[in-house]
């Protein structure tokens, strides 16, 4: 799915409300399956270990002898030694005080589709370190988190477009890890402003963006040295959900593969990232898989969950086709009871429309979360339009073309819509 600016919101909300007791009765028996391996593996564990034991018991026997001699020598050693073992440690500690060694690797990366969730996941496999998950709103205080690491070495900042509101303080935030000597590469897929670009690129930030192919297709092409063969997979799967495997590359990677395979996969993937949202634990697990070359269909119950996603998704076809309404230009619908960015296709579908627009209200933030889809006859860039709009009224907003998303304060919504209408003729 390509990404939607700003609503995680809403997409997080459907996701955990309406996870029935069949879904608990599928993680259980997941579970289940885990410890059972665990099981399994301890025992096998136990006895290599017992026979390990027995082996050095026996050898002990016959070396008792021979180890006394070695010790009294080396205690002999140690007294000298010690007075210069002292000395190191006091030069450490006082290094110390200056000078942490940074070691950690982090990848901030989007955890709403397919496309930030693999970005992590080969990341991952290429450099190891860590995930930290985040919507886009979320992507500030994940970076003011990470910029008081002493210990951070490189970051990674995948999938995670930006808009006029964040751009300068993105830039001050990674200006100050240049100048704490951090590496930072920026991978992204989304539309940038070109001023951005240069100024990251001042500060010796490695900027690695295309707007022609998703960001894991991207982190792929970058370190294919690094990576496994099966991380060509999980590009493709990527490139699927962002609509982009009909690019350059993205169109050679799914040649490897079986369509249907590809596509049943990137699927299963993406309505159990979608469906997980509330659950930051399953999507790091998600990513660990990823990184380690699983399959989706390898991971417990990814496709029964996807079951249960689908009829959710088919209920809420009935409720669109009930609901909607129409403008000259656009198709739109307020959204009760699930995420906007889960029906959004509907809208448009269902509407006749070029363009297709849900809204569901954030009550304890006073604002709506808005997504927007355009169709391949839409020949106006939304994201663009959206994103103006949207910080007009007071909001924020952005993203792809044919698909983006806003926030917007409750008051204007009608006016965003009517709006809208006007600037897509
Ligand atoms: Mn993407």
């Amino acid at each position: 799915m390509i990404s939607q600016s700003v609503l995680a919101v809403s997409k997080t909300e459907k996701s955990s409300k309406k996870k029935s007791s069949k879904s608990n009765s599928v993680k259980k028996t997941a579970a289940k399956k885990i410890t059972k391996k665990t099981a399994a593996k301890k025992i096998t564990k136990k006895t290599a270990a017992k026979k390990i034991t027995k082996k050095t018991a026996a050898k002990k026997i016959t070396k008792k002898t021979a180890a006394k001699k070695i010790t009294k020598k080396t205690a002999a050693k140690k007294i000298t030694k010690k007075t210069a073992a002292k000395k190191i440690t006091k030069k450490t500690a006082a290094k110390k005080i200056s000078v942490t060694p940074r070691t950690k690797v982090i990848c901030i990366s989007h955890k709403e589709d397919c496309d930030g969730i693999s970005s992590a996941a080969l990341i991952r496999q290429a450099f190891g370190g860590d995930s930290i998950l985040v919507d886009y709103p979320g992507q500030m205080d994940a970076l003011n988190q990470v910029v008081s690491d002493e210990k951070l070495k490189s970051l990674f900042i995948c999938d995670l477009g930006l808009s006029k509101k964040t751009q300068d303080e993105f830039i001050d935030i990674l200006t100050r890890l240049r100048k704490n000597k951090v590496s930072v590469t920026y991978i992204d897929h989304h539309d940038i402003d070109p001023t951005v670009v240069r100024s990251l690129e001042k500060i010796k930030v490695k900027v690695i963006h295309d707007i022609n192919e998703c960001t894991t297709v991207q982190v792929y092409n970058a370190y294919t040295s690094k990576l496994n063969d099966h991380a060509s997979f999980v590009a493709t799967c990527a490139a699927i959900t962002d609509y982009m495997e009909d690019r350059p590359i993205g169109s050679k990677l799914l040649q490897i593969y079986d369509r249907q395979f590809a596509l049943i996969s990137a699927t299963v993937m993406t309505y159990n990232i979608v469906g997980h949202q509330r659950e930051p634990d399953y999507l790091q697990y998600l990513v660990e898989e990823l990184a380690d070359s699983k399959f989706p269909h390898d991971i417990p119950n990814t496709f029964e969950f996807a079951q249960i996603q689908v009829e959710k998704l088919s209920r809420m076809i009935a409720k669109v086709k009930k609901g909607m309404k129409t403008m000259s230009n656009l198709g739109h619908m307020e959204i009760l009871d699930a995420g906007a960015s889960g029906a959004v296709n509907f809208v448009m579908g269902l509407s006749g429309k070029d363009v297709g627009v849900a809204y569901k209200e954030r009550i304890d933030h006073g604002i709506y979360a808005v997504s927007v889809r355009g169709s391949k006859n839409c020949k106006v860039h939304l994201g663009k339009i959206v994103n103006l709009l949207a910080t007009s009224l007071g909001g924020s907003g952005g993203g792809h073309d044919k698909a983006c998303g806003a926030v917007v304060p409750k008051p204007k919504i009608k006016k965003f819509i009517t709006e809208l209408n006007k600037k897509i003729k």
